[in-house]
């Protein structure tokens, strides 16, 4: 993409609403704007990454056997007064009328939906287990939308349901999420703890909440301080195998949020324990019968005995995400994407736009790395090299490439990491190698 051509609305300035660091480099660096309160429009830079995020949470949701599908945005009000939450959401809940003045909703949550389909389709516990996800808006009319896309009221959410014909297969299904979301959010570079968390208007007895630890978090946190160096991805994963010693392994170490923490009845010692703020990228619970029972979604069992289905709901904020990256990796002048949810892997400088050889060479580089796959951002504009650097810092792409008539003289670039560390200077050949390889 060249940027002379690219919607990018970069601000100068720090927005004097946006309270938290996330929200700020969002705007600032011209990935969303707030149509309404709590509600955003995501531009070209924003949408990439939210299209990677969502690209990681669909393939571990895969990995873990689920299958995805796309519900109703808008619901029939009828289906939650089966199950008895139509009065109970409250506010939240945003309420439409259509034109034959039937009662619909836009959805909050799809339990009712997939309860609905469930019931219609399936029979006999020899079509479980099953597991059924989407990725898609939702809509809660939250009292306090802050803090950017964090706490919206239009929000993007992944968000699955599990079938299982007793409470044994359901604990299966909710260990598997449990580990692919263990394993998700460390894939997105994020250190996420799961916590034991109240289950609120969803319902039911059992349920996790997945933090990752930063300042600005909305809930505080409390957890042994070993959790700080513990890594999901460096175990095996066998989705057929018994998961339970993974889950009890995972939950061994003392995690909770503020309404579960009780100081008096604590197990760490206080120099062990890390107190401190998070962000609740996810939300996992099984709450059994609540809402086959309610609505009649029957399978027959081995004995040939009608019985409710086992269910469990598994939600992760996939715009919220976005945030919480940023929360957690930034310095003073800007993001640093970790690469898998970058918007572009490369960002590529022309620090003499207009001189010949600079353009030629920049050409040449970039078609290179676009034919070999790599996503650049090249900075073709005539600006002056101090603009281009400082908005390449704000955006974050991983690598920066800067090329000018210094360098060109004995044929280098300039090739530098955003995470840290000093450029280099290498041959083109060199340059291409390292990012077509790496
Ligand atoms: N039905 C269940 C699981 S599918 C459910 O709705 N769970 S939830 O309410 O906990 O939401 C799931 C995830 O969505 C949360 O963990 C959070 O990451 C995200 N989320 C919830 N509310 C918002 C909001 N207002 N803005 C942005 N993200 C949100």
């Amino acid at each position: 993409m060249r940027r002379s051509r690219y919607f990018l609305p970069t601000l100068r300035e720090n927005p004097a609403e946006a309270q938290i660091v996330s929200h700020r480099l969002m705007l600032r660096a011209g990935m969303i704007r707030q149509s309404s309160a709590g509600i955003y429009s995501w531009l070209p830079l924003g949408h990439r990454v939210l299209r990677k995020i969502e690209q990681v949470v669909r393939e571990e949701m895969d990995a873990a056997g689920c299958q995805e599908v796309l519900m109703p945005a808008i619901q029939p009000a009828e289906l939650w007064e089966e199950s008895g939450r139509y009065h109970d959401y409250g506010k939240e809940m945003l309420r439409i009328t259509d034109r034959h003045e039937r009662p619909m909703l836009f959805g909050p949550t799809h339990e009712e939906v997939v309860t609905d389909i469930f019931r219609n389709s399936v029979r006999s516990y020899r079509d479980l287990p099953q597991n059924l996800y989407q990725i898609q808006w939702k809509f809660r009319d939250e009292l306090r939308p802050r803090f950017g896309i964090m706490r919206g009221r239009e929000f993007y959410m992944k968000d699955n349901y599990s079938f299982d014909i007793d409470h044994a297969g359901a604990v299966r299904s909710y260990n598997k999420m449990f580990v692919a979301y263990l394993r998700t959010f460390a894939r997105l570079g994020l250190t996420s703890i799961p916590m034991q968390a109240e289950s609120g208007a969803i319902g039911g007895d059992y349920s996790h909440e997945f933090i990752v630890l930063a300042d600005t978090g909305e809930s505080a946190v409390y957890c042994d301080r070993a959790w700080l160096d513990t890594d999901p991805l460096a175990m095996g994963i066998d989705y057929e195998a018994d998961l339970q010693p993974i889950v009890d392994e995972w939950t061994r170490l003392y995690a909770a949020t503020d309404d579960k923490h009780d100081p008096a009845a604590c197990p760490v010692p206080e120099d062990g324990l890390y107190q401190g703020r998070g962000i609740e990228v996810g939300h996992i619970f099984y709450f059994g019968t609540k809402y086959s029972k309610a609505m009649g979604a029957k399978v027959t069992d081995p004995d040939g005995a009608e019985v409710p289905v086992e269910m469990g709901s598994y939600g992760i904020g996939v715009s919220r995400l976005a945030g919480a990256i940023i929360e957690a990796s930034h310095d003073e002048a800007g993001i640093i994407w970790p690469e898998i949810a970058a918007p572009f892997k490369v960002g590529l400088i022309n620090l003499r736009a207009g001189d010949a050889a600079c353009d030629e060479a920049c050409e040449a580089l970039y078609s290179r790395l676009v034919e070999a796959g790599v996503e650049v951002l090249y900075d073709d504009r005539d600006e002056r090299a101090g603009v281009k650097f400082a908005e390449m810092e704000l955006i974050g792409l991983p690598w920066q490439v800067a090329v000018g008539p210094r360098g060109l003289k004995v044929g280098t670039a300039e090739l530098k990491a955003r995470a840290g560390g000093e450029a280099e200077a290498l041959s083109f050949e060199s340059v291409s190698a390292r990012l077509i390889g790496g």
